[in-house]
């Protein structure tokens, strides 16, 4: 009995180990982008951060003008701002980067 304890117990962290793992990988950009004027502008830009390899999701607030994206593992920042203004006259600037 104490052996099938232990062995559902070594499944449950086995199982969840890829994703603490996955989890530190992440990282979390945020940058405060100009230029948006309406949800139009802020799908194009939701579209064009999704496209990047990795990018996870993407949440913007239109007011604030503040995008913050996920992605698994580490994505240039750089690499981000080049696809919010390739979407078309915005102007991003990085604000934070965690991971
Ligand atoms: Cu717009």
């Amino acid at each position: 009995m104490k052996r099938i304890v232990v062995s559902a117990l070594l499944a449950l962290f086995l199982v969840g180990t890829p994703g603490v793992v996955f989890a530190e990988g992440s990282s979390e950009t945020v940058f405060r982008v100009s230029g948006m004027t309406c949800g139009m502008c802020a799908k194009a830009i939701e579209r064009a951060l999704e496209d990047v390899p990795g990018v996870e999701s993407v949440a913007i607030d239109g007011d604030s003008g503040r995008v913050a994206v996920t992605a698994a593992g580490d994505v240039e920042a750089t690499t981000l701002e080049a696809a919010i203004e390739s979407a078309g006259g915005y102007e991003a600037e990085l604000e934070e980067k965690q991971g």
